[in-house]
C-alpha cells in the first residue's frame, strides 16, 4: 500500500468514526489536508448557494452542483451542458477536486424496473442541443473521495468532450433535498 493510499484509509476511519460519534448527522469534517475545494472562478461567489455555470468555445455548463454526499466515500454531480456549435459533441473524460477519480456514470431501469447504475462511454451532446446530468439519468461520479465536501463547499470539475474542449466549472454543495 503506498503511504498515500495508507493516508486515505485513515481518513475514511476517521470519518465513519466521527459519522458514528454524531449518530447519522452525515459528519466527518475536519482534518488537516483535505484538498481544498477552492474557486478557481468567481462564479457563484457572490451568492455560495447558486449553483455553477461555465463556458468554453461551443460548450456551456449551466446548473452545475453536488449534492452533500450520503455517504463519506463516493458523490455525484449534476449539470446541463449545452453545445451551441454545429458539430455533435460529447462529455467523455472528468476530473475533480475532492477524488481522485470520476466516472461518468448512467442510472437506468432495468426490465425488472430497478434502478441500476452503470459506466457510460461518453455522455452525447448533439449540435444545438443540450445534455442533462440528473439524478435517475447520466451522471458523473465521485469516487474514493478522502474527505466529503459539505453543504456550503464547492468542488472543481474539470469536464473534457470529444472535440478537445475543456470546461472547468465550479459545482456548489447543496443540500439533497435543495433542487434549485
Ligand atoms: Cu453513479
Amino acid at each position: 500500500m503506498s503511504p498515500a493510499a495508507a493516508r486515505r484509509g485513515f481518513a475514511l476511519g476517521a470519518a465513519a468514526l466521527a459519522v458514528a460519534a454524531l449518530a447519522g448527522c452525515g459528519g466527518g469534517s475536519g482534518g488537516a489536508a483535505a484538498p481544498s475545494a477552492t474557486a478557481a472562478t468567481a462564479d457563484g461567489a457572490a451568492a455560495g448557494r447558486d449553483k455553477g455555470s461555465a463556458s468554453s468555445g461551443d460548450i456551456s455548463v449551466v446548473g452545475a452542483w453536488v449534492p452533500e454526499p450520503a455517504r463519506p466515500d463516493v458523490g455525484a454531480a449534476y449539470m446541463t451542458v449545452r453545445n451551441s456549435g454545429e458539430e455533435d459533441d460529447a462529455l467523455v473524460a472528468a476530473s475533480s477536486s475532492v477524488s481522485s477519480e470520476t466516472g461518468i456514470h448512467i442510472t437506468e431501469a432495468s426490465d425488472s424496473g430497478a434502478q441500476v447504475m452503470k459506466e457510460a462511454d461518453e455522455v452525447p451532446v448533439p449540435a444545438g442541443g443540450s445534455a442533462r446530468l440528473e439524478s435517475g439519468g447520466y451522471h458523473l461520479m465521485l469516487m474514493d473521495i478522502p474527505e466529503a465536501p459539505t453543504a456550503g463547499e464547492a468542488v472543481e470539475l474539470t469536464l473534457e468532450f470529444g472535440s478537445g474542449t475543456e470546461v472547468e466549472v465550479r459545482a456548489p454543495v447543496l443540500k439533497r433535498n435543495d433542487t434549485r
